[in-house]
């Protein structure tokens, strides 16, 4: 029961009147309208973004939420029921990424810096902000490309920015500037088009070289699976400049000049490029990236043949990959896939950047209490905290709401 009332406050959603009720007490008018970014977990595809390679992310039911009304002050104020009383102001002509806003507020104001600078936002627009989550931060489940979406598609949409409100991709890209010009965090195109193209009932195939997607039916209830989050909460951070996320981005730059290849994704025989490549590391690193890169193209396969049990073993192979030649899991993450498929999980990995954050299960509905719970005692077991489970369904991208 315990586990039960756990499972159902996590997955709590936060209310649309609620949030633009809180605008209205924060600042004494009625926001023009309510936006909403979700999450996302990745089901295929880890690190190869910044190779441009192949990924295969759901949005999650989870994600951010904000009321807004847009000013022509050149201000911004910023206020967050995740923070109350941390009030962020900044004014949005004078932004500068050698001397960003500081803490959350940053996400923020990398949108509008980077909607600036592409010639989208005029200096004088300002704005009011109410944001609300029921996304968890650090979990590696996109909470920072949440942030971004959501400001940046109210932006788009309250300041009447037609031509970039109709294009999603465009806007990944600036959301992505966002966060690695402005906040300074050198992370791929994965989560900014996760948030903003993916699509209720599917997964979106994203080629993050061309930024060509596709939708693949990820229909679980239909296969009788369910799609198990493990946030382990051990928090990751990937604005962590010195930190392992950057350190593996450098190594894979790295390895496409000395293979004299523009991209990762650029190697078609991963036997050549080990012949050619002297580090151990980076050998371990190319046969991450390039396999992983296959492995969406097979787990994109079974899903469009409505074969979602076999994408079990896709999954497993690929924590392997992340464990073993990528090093970028973590022994809260290795417990919770190993623990999930020997309790009947039809395979399990880790999702998005790693040394923290989630796994992802996939399991047959009738074993769904079984392997949550095998996971927590098992964390219980080793002296882990308890991890955070959620059961979710493929939903839709950033949307407005009112
Ligand atoms: C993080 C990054 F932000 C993404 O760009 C991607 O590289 C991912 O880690 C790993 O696939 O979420």
């Amino acid at each position: 029961a315990a586990q039960e009332a756990a499972r159902e406050d996590a997955e709590r959603l936060v209310d649309t009147d609620d949030v633009a009720a809180a605008f209205t007490e924060a600042y004494g008018r009625e926001p023009v309208g309510v936006w909403r970014a979700p999450g996302r977990v990745n089901l295929m595809g880890e690190h190869t973004d910044y190779n441009d390679g192949l990924v295969l992310p759901i949005a999650l039911p989870w994600g951010v939420t904000l009321a807004l009304v847009p000013t022509d002050d050149g201000t911004a104020e910023v206020r967050s029921a995740q923070r109350p009383g941390e009030h962020v102001r900044f004014d949005t002509a004078g932004l500068d990424p050698e001397d960003p806003v500081s803490g959350w507020g940053s996400y923020v104001a990398g949108v509008f810096w980077a909607a600036r600078e592409a010639g989208h936002l005029p200096a004088e627009a300002g704005a009011r902000i109410l944001i609300d989550s029921d996304l968890p931060v650090g979990a590696s489940l996109s909470s920072s490309a949440a942030l971004e979406c959501a400001v940046l598609l109210a932006l788009a949409d309250a300041h009447g920015l037609a031509d970039l409100a109709a294009d999603r991709p465009a806007m990944a890209v600036i959301a992505r500037r966002a966060e690695n010009a402005y906040v300074g965090a050198p992370t791929g195109i994965l989560d900014q088009s996760a948030s903003l193209r993916c699509t209720e009932g599917h997964a979106l195939n994203l080629d993050c070289r061309s930024g060509a997607a596709g939708k693949v039916p990820f229909d679980l209830e239909k296969a009788g699976l369910r799609l198990l989050i493990i946030d382990t909460r051990v928090e990751h951070n990937l604005s962590d400049t010195t930190g392992g996320y950057a350190a593996r981005y450098e190594q894979c730059t790295r390895a496409a000049r000395e293979l004299g290849v523009e991209a990762l994704r650029d190697v078609e025989d991963v036997e050549w490029a080990l012949e050619r490549l002297d580090d151990p590391v980076l050998k371990d690193r190319v046969r991450h990236v390039v396999t992983e890169i296959h492995r969406v193209n097979a787990a994109v396969g079974l899903m469009r043949a409505g074969a979602l049990g076999d994408l079990g073993a896709v999954f497993n192979a690929s924590h392997i990959s992340m464990r073993d030649q990528f090093e970028i899991s973590t022994p809260e993450l290795d417990l919770a896939v190993e623990t999930a498929v020997a309790v009947g999980a039809r395979g399990a990995r880790m999702t998005g950047g790693g040394f923290g954050g989630s796994a992802i299960a996939l399991v047959p509905e009738d074993r769904l209490d079984r392997v949550g719970k095998a996971v927590t005692e098992a964390f219980a077991g080793h002296g882990f905290q308890a991890p955070a489970l959620r059961a979710a369904l493929p939903s839709p991208g950033a949307r407005r709401l009112r």
